[in-house]
């Protein structure tokens, strides 16, 4: 390979093993990577969760072409520019009802880390300075601010920054059970008490020092943990008995992942705030967004004084003029082309196929639900994340993009997938697993 790797520090990735036998994509179009060996790459990933219609979309591409030459970039402290106002409105259109102020940021981590500044923000405006304290998950991911990892419940993004997270931060206990729920189609039977657990946490601080709970409602990146049946529901109930809000970190369930706009609509659950990234504009530029209850922002905008600045919190590049119209674009297409129920009418199919892989060797757990799934192996003694490893490179070389994490391969084509690129797409990891020790 003629391009030098060596400046180039890497992010979540084993710098020396990657620059050893380099992966490199070239270009993208459709349902297909181009590897740099020239080679077409089925995507089974949706890039990172993020691609959802698909890569090089036309009518995104030309927004943003067109948003180049017309205006490069604005200043939005204090200033604006047209096209992220018809963001907001095109997003709140499809968001749930009464959620309809939307904060533009630049990843999903920029998102989380917004939603917690915004939430202690209301309780300050609303005569409820106390409130400041954080209820996570285990196994939460919520990207790599000091306030996402605080929340998050990944030991390995932690142990390095432990002594420097957000102080008043617990955690809910997770929801997998391979004992109680092994291969469950969709959503688990078992596991709806686990919300219960939030009680407990709540007598140990007193409630009314919480400011909120944050949860993926399915969580994707430590493994595609798909909530039991109830779960959500009971959790929102015990966050309105005690007056916390509840923020569902969206940023991987939203745009269509799971048949519906967000995962609040799929779980009827509507939550006080949404942090969303990734799909919001294809990816196709870097953009996040918090979205909030309308009261939120009401009661925080109507408690400062006149004219002066009510959410001390912004990025340079918050509403940037191209990720704004990719995101106008983007939202264009996926309703358009109606990719959300499109993802809905194939996830039956894409559960028939990925728990065809129950008869594979290594297989210990399968989990799915919308156009998400999870398959989790056995570890090798001594070397966990190995056998999904050598997986995923079996998947890499036999054309298919798979991604892992620990010893469970996780799935999330773009919603344009086909049926018998969801078949090949399981296929591949089947045959991949047979040759793998
Ligand atoms: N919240 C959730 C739920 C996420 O999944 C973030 C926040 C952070 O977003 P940014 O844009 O700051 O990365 C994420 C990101 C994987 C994988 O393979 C998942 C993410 C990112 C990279 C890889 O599981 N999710």
């Amino acid at each position: 390979m003629s391009t030098n790797l060596d400046n180039l520090w890497m992010p979540f990735t084993a710098n020396k093993q990657f620059k050893a036998a380099p992966r490199l994509l070239v270009s993208a179009k459709g349902m297909y990577y181009t590897s740099h060996d020239n080679r077409q790459i089925l995507d089974g990933t949706a890039g990172l969760w993020c691609v959802n219609a698909g890569h090089g979309r036309e009518q995104i591409v030309n927004a943003i072409t067109e948003m180049a030459n017309i205006l490069d970039y604005a200043p939005m402290f204090q200033m604006g520019h047209p096209k992220v106002f018809e963001a907001a409105t095109k997003l709140a259109e499809i968001t749930p009802e009464g959620m309809n102020k939307v904060f533009f940021t630049n990843s999903g981590s920029e998102a989380v880390d917004s939603a917690l500044k915004m939430v202690l923000t209301y309780h300050r405006a609303n005569g409820q300075a106390q409130r400041t304290k954080f209820i996570g998950r285990e196994r939460g991911y919520h990207g790599v601010g000091f306030g996402g990892i605080s929340v998050g419940g990944i030991g390995g993004n932690r142990k390095h920054f432990s002594a420097n997270l957000m102080v008043g931060v617990d955690h809910l206990p997770h929801t997998l059970s391979i004992e109680h729920a092994a291969f469950s189609r969709g959503e688990p039977e078992w596991g709806a008490h686990l919300a219960d657990n939030l009680e407990n946490i709540l007598a140990l601080h007193d409630p009314s020092t919480i400011a909120a709970v944050i949860v993926e409602p399915l969580a994707g990146s430590t493994g595609v943990l798909i909530p039991p049946k109830g779960y959500l529901k009971r959790l929102r109930e015990l966050c309105d008995k005690h007056g916390l809000l509840l923020i569902f970190d969206e940023v991987i369930t939203g745009f269509g992942r799971l048949g519906t706009p967000f995962a609040a609509q799929y779980f009827d659950v509507i939550p006080d705030v949404m942090t969303l990234a990734k799909g919001l504009n294809n990816a196709a530029v870097p953009m996040g967004a918090v979205v909030c209850r309308d009261e939120i922002y009401e009661t925080v905008v109507n408690a400062a004084p006149e004219s002066a600045i009510e959410f001390f919190h912004g990025y340079t590049y918050t509403g940037h003029p191209l990720a704004a119209a990719a995101a106008c674009a983007t939202l264009d297409v996926y309703r358009d082309e109606k990719l959300f129920e499109r993802a809905a009418s194939l996830s039956q199919h894409f559960e028939n196929e990925i728990h065809k892989l129950r008869s594979a060797p290594h297989v210990k757990d399968i989990r799915n639900l919308g156009l998400v799934g999870g398959v989790e192996l056995s570890s090798r003694d001594g070397a966990v994340g190995a056998r999904a490893y050598e997986t995923f490179l079996k998947c890499y070389e036999a054309g298919v993009l798979v991604r892992y994490t620990g010893d469970i391969l996780a799935f999330s084509p773009p919603l344009i997938v086909s049926e018998d690129e969801i078949t090949r797409i399981f296929a591949t990891v089947g045959e991949a697993l047979k040759a793998v020790a």
